[in-house]
């Protein structure tokens, strides 16, 4: 059997992965974080991350521009662009958002808006075809493909891969399409606003909560692939929900 955590969406929340952290047992065989790491946390991100005895797998999404493609952020943590990881019997392979690979920085382009994005989509069809190559070479069938942004088209360019991880869209979501199945495992940074119960707030007293979720995702021959998400679910007795407001200035509820 082999177990994996998933997550994403951390957005320099270092808390909230330690609350991950405390919750679960060192009983995994690799952790994935599938972009959104934050761009100024990430050294104690990935510490935390580290505590687990396994591999820590990682793609980059849009909060991740100001980090280092090739930066390392510990002997046990893997940029996965492009680069099959083996785990188990499965292999992890990912997709770092387009625009952000230092291939992109080699790419003549020119200054004309029009030729920048004509070289643009050239350049993502190419790192597609890409990843299309190495999924078809490293038997697609054991492959996990991971990436920021929901991919499409998956038929086409990722035939026979059963599982699609991806965050961005704040809300787990597990759904098959055509005999792939495609697991949104964000966000473990998830903020919702409170205020005390019975008390009117002005926006100085507004507190937050953190209503993260995760994956745990097990893989044995006889089931395929079980998902299960857990959610931080915090304690909200004396506490009020507020809608549709976020002020960044509100501290967290202990
Ligand atoms: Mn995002």
């Amino acid at each position: 059997m082999t177990r994996i955590l998933a997550c994403s969406d951390i957005h320099n929340n270092v808390k909230a992965v330690q609350q991950l952290r405390a919750r679960e047992a060192n009983d995994f065989d690799a952790v994935i974080v599938a972009g959104d790491i934050g761009s100024e946390k990430t050294g104690e991100i990935f510490e935390v991350f580290q505590t687990f005895d396994c591999p820590v797998l990682y793609v980059f999404g849009n909060w991740d521009r100001r980090l280092g493609y090739r930066e390392s952020f510990g002997e046990r943590c893997h940029h996965i662009h492009l680069s099959p990881y083996p785990v188990g019997d499965l292999s992890i392979v990912g997709e770092t958002i387009d625009g952000l690979d230092p291939d992109w920085d080699g790419v003549d382009r020119g200054d004309d808006p029009g030729a920048i994005a004509a070289a643009r989509q050239l350049h993502f069809d190419r790192q597609r075809a890409k990843l299309s190559a190495i999924v078809a070479a490293h038997r697609p069938e054991r492959a996990i493909v991971v990436s920021h942004y929901r991919l499409t088209r998956t038929q086409t360019f990722l035939p026979g891969v059963p599982l699609c991880l991806f965050g961005h869209i704040h809300r787990f979501e597990d759904v098959t399409y055509r005999g792939q199945r495609f697991v949104n495992v964000s966000a473990l940074d998830k903020k919702v606003m409170v205020e005390k119960k019975g008390q009117r707030a002005t926006p100085g007293d507004y507190r937050y909560l953190n209503d993260g979720s995760y994956v745990v995702i097990t893989h044995t021959e006889r089931e395929g692939f079980v998902v299960e998400p857990r959610r931080f679910d915090p304690e909200f007795s004396g506490w009020e929900r507020i809608d549709g407001i976020f002020h960044s200035s509100a501290t967290e509820v202990e």
